[in-house]
């Protein structure tokens, strides 16, 4: 339970010093403080629908221009946000310790790319917002910061795209009837240059898809490669697998486990808290820097 770990600064400082090989696991709480909302639980965003439901493939056969349109907005968000010192502590860990760390997010703002995290030591489990890719052929496009992406995603006010969102998500319109007009139509979104009818759709990762099998393949070689003394669980309900399942390997590599969340309500896995855990309930953007110093 969550009363066995510590909250002590001053005895993390001892066990982080002596740590030679530690990972992050990040969730969308370590952009929370820069001004993008959460998923699930704290600061919870979409609060007035259920964001979840527009990530799925389903989603966009349906009404592919209802999903562009909160990708899209999610993406002016994203480069109006600046990261913030949780973002910069993680970086600045990363120079320290070239070889002993690594951050595995979920997060796909960039945020973490944008605070000057060492390349190698950073695998987007979800990919990113910024990269496109064709729903039918294997094009891709890496770091497209057009912001809108197309000229169809254009001249759409947050407020008509929340409105929208609302109407259809929470009452499920669109999503479940067909014969509800789509928010765009097909013929005027972002078609694939390369196979022509595919429509293009951002490049992140839905539920019900693998995630990028090299990204994976190099989180598991590092986590394979040796013991494991802390695993920083920051800002994530740690609800969504298998980014989730990384904490239990960690586990079982022997590391203890460090929770940085607002809500302790909302730890998921951290639940199984023991001795020798270490649980700071807060902002991210203040306890990283603090405890990372
Ligand atoms: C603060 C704070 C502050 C606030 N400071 N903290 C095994 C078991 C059961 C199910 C599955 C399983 N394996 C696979 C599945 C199915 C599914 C899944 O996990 N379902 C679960 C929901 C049960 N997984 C998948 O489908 C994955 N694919 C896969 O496994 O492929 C193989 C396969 C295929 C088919 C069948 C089976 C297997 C893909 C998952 C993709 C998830 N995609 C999303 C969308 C990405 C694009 C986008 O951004 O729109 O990823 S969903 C969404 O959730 C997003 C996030 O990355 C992810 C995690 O959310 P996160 O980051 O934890 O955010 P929140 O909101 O949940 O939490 C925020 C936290 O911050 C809260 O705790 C707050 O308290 C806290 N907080 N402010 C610190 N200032
Ligand atoms: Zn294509």
């Amino acid at each position: 339970s969550a009363e066995m770990a510590s909250t002590s600064v001053e005895e993390f400082h001892t066990v982080l010093s002596s740590s030679t090989r530690i990972m992050a696991l990040c969730g969308a709480g370590l952009s929370a403080a820069s001004g993008l909302e959460t998923f699930r639980g704290a600061g919870g965003m979409w609060r007035n629908y259920q964001a979840t439901a527009l990530a799925t493939p389903e989603a966009f056969e349906r009404d592919p221009g209802l999903v562009w349109l909160f990708y899209s907005m999610r993406r002016h968000k994203a480069l109006q946000a600046k990261p913030n010192m949780g973002h910069y502590a993680l970086a600045e860990l990363s120079r320290k310790m070239p070889e002993g760390f690594i951050t595995l997010t979920q997060n796909v703002d960039g945020l973490s790319q944008r605070a000057n995290h060492p390349r190698p030591q950073l695998k987007l489990l979800h990919d990113s917002i910024f990269d496109i890719k064709c729903f039918d052929c294997d094009y891709r496009e890496m770091n497209n910061f057009d912001d809108p992406y197309h000229p169809s995603l254009a001249n759409h006010t947050p407020e008509e795209v929340n409105d929208r969102l609302v109407n259809t998500v929470t009452a499920r319109a669109a999503l479940l009837d067909p014969a509800t007009p789509p928010a765009i139509p097909r013929s005027e979104l972002p078609h694939c240059p390369s196979c022509k009818d595919g429509l293009l759709r951002p490049g992140v990762v839905w539920f019900g898809e693998s995630l990028p099998e090299e990204t994976l393949e190099e989180a598991d070689d590092w986590v394979n490669s040796g013991p494991i003394d802390l695993c920083l669980v920051i800002g994530t309900t740690a609800t969504v697998y298998p980014a989730a399942s990384y904490v239990d390997i960690a586990r079982s590599r022997g590391a203890r486990i460090v929770v940085i969340n607002m809500d302790r309500e909302e730890l998921g896995s951290a639940k199984n808290l023991r001795d020798g855990d270490f649980l700071f309930e807060g902002d991210a953007s203040k306890i990283l820097p603090e405890i990372l110093k």
